[in-house]
């Protein structure tokens, strides 16, 4: 079968397909409700051919086969990736791009090889600025001709992080092939695009990447279109979402969970607070598990409510450098980080 009937389906081919909010039951998502976002076909990948290559500004160009990456040092890091349009349908106005609901976003534990590893072993130049990752699988865009790898950049500096690995493993088993098998780049903190699957080839360069998954996609453009250089998107916004109850969801009168996830890619989040009149009031919600660098973290609220009506639910996370999320939407023209505070409406019976 081509895709999977326990995830939220956007598009086929390619499959991108979104983690169901509602089915959220442990930190970890399984990998069957794991979301999936790609922007071409699935590659062929041929284990007989398959080499990690390090070329370009290095004194000691070489490839790893997959063998050599398992028999080298490994680390372990629990990261969420969250795509950049996650939430992009809740824009007003609409914007183009997949319309992804609360669930572009999944959790899970990456087992590999340090980047900067595999960069010493290469022997990187002096004058190398960016280290560019290509991934086996390519296809048109509709904007330029030509055919195109996915393709992104990092600067050097965030190459040699000790928290940017190459992946082999997630959850412990080696990488499942739509999740990049057999290797893919884990940058912990970042938006998803910056993990590139089904990485090939490195490539260290001297000038800044120009790539249109780099320069094109992937910053934020705002009207009127500033005459300088776009942000380039890196870090994952505060964000916190309502898991359940769902919006236009009717409930009885009694106890009812309130439960979800918050996460940001630079602060920890330390307070979840949820309102039941419509932003009026806050109440402090309870964390389910411990904060954990580079983690959504779940939380809940037992509400007790006696009295029939129509209620406006509201969430918002605040971080430990004292950022809240706001009402406001930052609006831009290809609908990314999307972090407003979530509004649900539920009825009591
Ligand atoms: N090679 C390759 N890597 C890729 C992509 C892709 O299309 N091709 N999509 C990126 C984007 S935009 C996201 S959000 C994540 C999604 O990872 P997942 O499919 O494992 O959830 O992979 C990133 N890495
Ligand atoms: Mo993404």
């Amino acid at each position: 079968m081509l895709y999977s009937p326990h995830l939220i389906t956007h598009r086929i081919m390619p499959e991108n397909q979104e983690f169901p909010m509602l089915s959220l039951s442990s930190r970890i998502t399984p990998e069957h409700l794991f979301y999936r976002r790609n922007h071409f076909l699935y590659p062929n990948v041929d284990m007989r051919f398959w080499r990690l290559s390090i070329e370009g500004c290095v004194n000691k160009p070489l490839y790893f086969r997959y063998d050599n990456l398992l028999n080298m040092p490994q680390v372990t890091l629990p990261v969420t990736l969250e795509c950049v349009g996650d939430k992009r349908s809740f824009f007003e106005p609409k914007t183009r791009g997949e319309q992804w609901g609360l669930g572009a976003i999944s959790h899970a534990v990456w087992t590999g090889v340090r980047l900067q590893d595999l960069l010493h072993a290469a022997d990187v130049q002096g004058n190398a600025r960016e280290v560019t990752f290509e991934g086996m699988d390519k296809g048109a865009r509709t904007d330029m001709p030509g055919v195109f790898s996915y393709k992104r950049s990092l600067s050097l500096e965030r190459a040699l992080h000790p928290d940017t690995i190459v992946a082999l493993y997630m959850n412990g088993k080696p990488l499942p092939f739509r999740h990049g098998y057999p290797a893919r780049l884990i940058v912990p903190g970042w938006y998803g695009m910056a993990s590139v699957k089904w990485l090939h080839r490195i490539v260290v360069i001297e000038e800044p990447f120009q790539g249109p998954f780099q320069v094109v996609d992937y910053v934020f453009n705002r009207k009127p279109l500033t005459p300088f250089a776009p942000e380039p998107i890196t870090t994952i916004r505060l964000n916190s979402t309502i898991a359940g109850p769902t919006d236009q969801e009717v409930l009885a009168r009694g106890e009812n969970w309130i439960w979800g996830i918050a996460i940001s890619g630079s602060a920890p989040v330390v307070q979840v607070e949820i309102s039941i009149d419509n932003g009026n009031s806050w109440l402090v919600a309870s964390w389910m598990e411990q904060q954990e660098a580079y983690s959504w973290r779940r939380w809940c609220w037992k509400w007790t409510v006696t009295e029939p009506g129509t209620y406006d639910i509201k969430v918002r996370a605040k971080d430990a450098a004292g950022n809240t999320q706001s009402e406001m939407a930052d609006w831009n023209v290809n609908g990314y980080g999307y972090n407003a505070i979530q509004h649900i409406r539920v009825y009591i019976d």
